[in-house]
């Protein structure tokens, strides 16, 4: 209300100063005096007003970011945050520097050259020494800046060291779900085929994919024999409609039969290392703990449209894409309770939000994070259920498509050998 009064005070001043030039213009007219007549007391007290308004702005300038300090993020929570944070202050000092130069030369000028009489300006078309220095400096900071960001961004990308702790970000309209690793320290592969309530995150094992293809020949058994009933009855469009059902589901087969020879295959190549083998034992939790002074690779992934993972107080973000995993590393350094005596906040939480307007509900597709000790996060993790009970894993090696016992043995403990 106050912020609407003020506005409409400022609305009509505006209209007073407005109406009161067309006055003074109208009565300057009525006395014959010309209007562009500007007189050299007029210039200089504009030059004056000039250095007032640069240094207001520029004081204010200086003043709003310690106006505002208490709602800028806490000090960086991992150890990539750091890196950027640097890279952040870096470019603030060389922005900052070049803005200050620039603006109180600009209003230094205007100021000290207002018009006056019979003075006439310096003409200076053309200096090659000077082209050179405001081309070349500029170009050479640009190139810096750039390879610094280049660096940090390598590092922050780079391939994690073999061993390293990963955790799978899964994102759709409007959730996120997350994966981690069971004993064997490695996820499985994944497939968005084989996903549904049981298996939101579609990951690939014998077993899984065994049950979604009987599940599949089933439907396109069931839709075949439906078809066939009804087909002296249906019109020949409804019938045609029909077929092409069929037809889908016996695509969808067909395909997931191409996925489980070249499951098998790659089984036979690799191994107790094959990606097939390591999904049963993973973890999918709808909870996001991470543990503290770990190096993590996170992995994502989207169901649907493009996502991004913002973790704000981490400094790190990723695009989560359909059809690709992208990756990051991540060291958190400050665990949860931490930030909470750092910001005197006790019911602070570290906070995992999408940052890409990715339809009706993303404003609200977000999801806690907590950072503890080692200790704690194994505590949490070790209670989760896994994808598949090691019980089950003997059943899903069933069916081999082709394996000698010695292989099946193998098979039945994925990870093993790691
Ligand atoms: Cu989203």
């Amino acid at each position: 209300m106050m912020t609407l009064l003020i506005l409409a005070v400022l609305v009509l001043g505006l209209m007073v100063v407005f109406r009161l030039s067309r006055v003074a213009d109208l009565t300057n007219e009525l006395r014959g005096s010309r209007q562009e007549h500007i007189t050299e007391r007029t210039n200089w007290l504009q030059g004056r007003l000039m250095w007032l308004f640069g240094a207001v702005y520029l004081i204010l300038f200086v003043w709003l970011p310690y106006a505002y300090s208490d709602v800028f993020l806490p000090t960086a929570a991992s150890e990539q945050g750091v890196w950027i944070d640097n890279m952040y202050t870096y470019n603030w000092w060389l922005l900052g520097i070049v803005f200050f130069l620039t603006n109180i030369a600009l209003f230094y000028f205007a100021g000290r050259y207002y018009h006056r009489d019979g003075k006439r300006a310096f003409w200076y078309p053309h200096n090659n020494k000077l082209e050179m220095v405001w081309t070349v400096v500029p170009t050479v900071v640009l190139v810096a800046t750039i390879i610094y960001g280049i660096i940090v961004w390598n590092r922050i990308t780079a391939a994690p060291a073999p061993g390293t702790m990963q955790v799978e970000v899964y994102s759709k309209q409007f959730d996120w779900t997350f994966r981690y690793a069971g004993k064997d320290g490695k996820l499985g592969a994944t497939d968005y085929r084989l996903i549904n309530a049981e298996n939101p995150l579609g990951i690939v094992t014998r077993k899984a994919l065994a049950a979604r293809l009987a599940g599949l020949k089933e439907e396109a058994a069931k839709a075949t024999a439906d078809r066939d009933a009804q087909a002296h009855v249906l019109p020949e469009d409804l019938l045609k409609e029909k077929d092409k059902d069929v037809a889908h589901l016996n695509r969808m087969v067909e395909r997931l039969l191409g996925l489980q020879a070249l499951m098998e295959q790659d089984i036979k190549d690799n191994g107790d290392n094959s990606t097939y083998l390591h999904g049963a034992d993973d973890k999918v939790t709808k909870e996001f703990h991470l543990p503290v002074d770990t190096d993590v690779e996170l992995l994502f992934r989207s169901q649907d449209v493009i996502h991004s993972a913002y973790l704000p107080h981490l400094r790190a973000q990723m695009n989560t894409v359909p059809g690709m995993t992208t990756r990051i590393n991540i060291k958190p350094t400050i665990t949860t309770d931490s930030m909470r005596v750092i910001t005197n906040n006790s019911e602070f939480d570290y906070i995992l939000m999408c940052n890409k307007v990715c339809g009706i509900s993303h404003y609200n597709m977000q999801s806690p994070l907590t950072v503890e000790t080692s200790g704690a996060f194994k505590v949490w993790n070790i209670v989760l259920p896994v994808f598949e009970k090691p019980g089950a894993a003997t059943a899903q090696v069933a069916e081999p498509a082709a394996g000698t016992k010695e292989e099946s043995a193998a098979q039945t403990e994925p990870g093993t050998n790691k």
